[in-house]
């Protein structure tokens, strides 16, 4: 008989020979000594020994309405009931069809068609293949090159991987992309540390497409894709100007412009997308996450109608190759109507408005906290980054990370930056809480 590793049921409480591969985890550290989340509602979770824990990331920069709300959980449950799944190659279900235009409903004018896919990984891919598509169909097929920046994210798919920036991302996987670019960065502690909102300084940071256009040949490049605000690399918010300037030099030489807002649609920064925020359009942008709440994995690429248009005006049938078995899937879509009737029941897309000041003042009340060396945030999207230990990068923000999670509060560390980007349901009260009980913590960690 064969002979083979039996997986571990779930009562057994030790994880140490779990089946699960677990993403972007320390596996063995992890299993060692697990921290596991068996319930949520609103702005809570509760661990498996009983613990009731603050959520101030929204999951993973998701759950933007809080957990298990009542017409999200009802919709799924619904449409779990009536039609569990159904193709949408050359065939169509309503639902993706009404969720679909009630995105667009909500979308910055010009931007009313919507593809569908299952993640922002997958939004990425997305934009960047529409992007070398939207350039053959009209006879520009040179323009094959596709520009990143230094410390983007745009998620693990080849694509975004190799137009993403975070070098531990990507060195592990080889070559990755051909033709792929990055211009350079906007972190400039020595100029901006503790700026509340935008930083003064860096607009000229732009100017680095320049360079790259320079040394390609811009009629060689199909697009740029960059985070409105980077979000994994540390919260990284754009200095005053750079965005205009980025979206000059692109109309200038017609490259594409891609916002990947998968962290800053959906209200983080206070208003539906952060496009409207920044006053900055893009010409197509990537979600995910706060689309469906987090609840059923979804997300969807908004193109501007003239990219669309010039699909529709190419040749007969079908005009882009490209989509998922899951593009549109009813679940999803259910979920995601759900959460666009609780954002606009309780003007969620635009709540973070007024409660950014609050936010900004108490994230700023922890420069002066041991090892902090820089605070910055925009709209409800802050961190708070650490003075590396000698020669153990991030390990001190692992440590707090635990010494906030053991008291009550969960956050998201990255690097050597601890990142708050709470609910957009969160009390006034609540953000005292998170910020105070990080400060606790700085003042134990070594
Ligand atoms: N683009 C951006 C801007 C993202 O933040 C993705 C694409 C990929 O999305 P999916 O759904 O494929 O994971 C993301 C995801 C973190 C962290 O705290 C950030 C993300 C995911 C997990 C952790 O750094 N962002």
């Amino acid at each position: 008989m064969n002979k083979r590793a039996e997986p571990q049921v779930t009562s057994d409480t030790s994880l140490e020979h779990s089946a699960f591969w677990m993403p972007y985890t320390a596996n063995r550290q992890f299993k060692a000594a697990p921290r596991l989340l068996v319930r949520a509602e609103g702005m809570h979770y509760w661990t498996a020994d009983g613990r009731q824990v603050l959520d101030g990331q929204a999951g993973l920069w998701c759950v933007n309405a809080g957990h298990c709300r009542p017409k999200i959980v009802a919709a799924i449950q619904k449409q779990a009931a009536e039609m569990d799944f159904a193709p949408t190659f050359q065939m169509g279900h309503p639902i993706a069809f009404e969720f679909a235009d009630r995105l667009a409903r909500i979308a910055p004018p010009g931007f009313s068609r919507v593809f569908f896919t299952n993640s922002g990984s997958e939004s990425a891919d997305t934009a960047l293949k529409i992007a070398l598509a939207y350039h053959r169909v009209r006879g520009e097929g040179q323009r094959t090159r596709l520009i990143g920046r230094e410390r983007g994210y745009h998620g693990v798919n080849f694509g975004g991987m190799a137009v993403g920036g975070i070098p531990a991302n990507r060195k592990a996987f080889g070559p990755g992309v051909a033709g792929v670019d990055h211009i350079r960065h906007t972190h400039d502690l020595q100029r901006n540390a503790f700026s509340k909102g935008q930083p003064q300084s860096g607009a000229e940071f732009a100017d680095d497409l320049e360079r790259v256009c320079t040394l390609h040949d811009p009629s060689t490049i199909a697009a740029l894709i960059v985070e409105p605000v980077a979000g994994s690399a540390g919260v990284l918010v754009p200095p005053k100007g750079y965005l205009e300037r980025l979206r000059e030099i692109c109309t200038k030489h017609g490259i594409l412009l891609i916002f990947d807002e998968v962290i800053t649609g959906f209200g983080r920064l206070g208003q539906p997308f952060g496009s409207q925020r920044l006053g900055v359009m893009p010409d197509l942008f990537t979600t995910a996450k706060g689309m469906t709440n987090g609840a059923v994995p979804m997300g969807a690429v908004f193109v501007r109608n003239e990219i669309h248009e010039v699909f529709m005006q190419g040749p007969e049938g079908i005009e882009l190759f490209h989509g998922y078995t899951y593009s549109g899937h009813p679940l999803a879509c259910a979920a995601g109507l759900g959460t666009l009737d609780t954002y606009e029941d309780e003007g969620l897309l635009t709540r973070a408005a007024s409660l950014e000041k609050h936010f900004e003042d108490g994230l700023h009340a922890l420069k002066g906290s041991p090892h902090v060396i820089d605070v910055r945030n925009l709209g409800l999207m802050g961190a708070v980054e650490l003075e590396p230990r000698a020669g153990k990068p991030g390990a001190r923000a692992y440590e707090a990370f635990l010494k906030i999670f053991e008291a009550g509060v969960l956050i998201r560390w990255t690097g050597d930056v601890l990142a708050f980007s709470p609910p957009l349901i969160v009390e006034k009260g609540q953000i005292e809480r998170i910020f105070s009980t990080v400060r606790e913590a700085l003042k134990t960690v070594q």
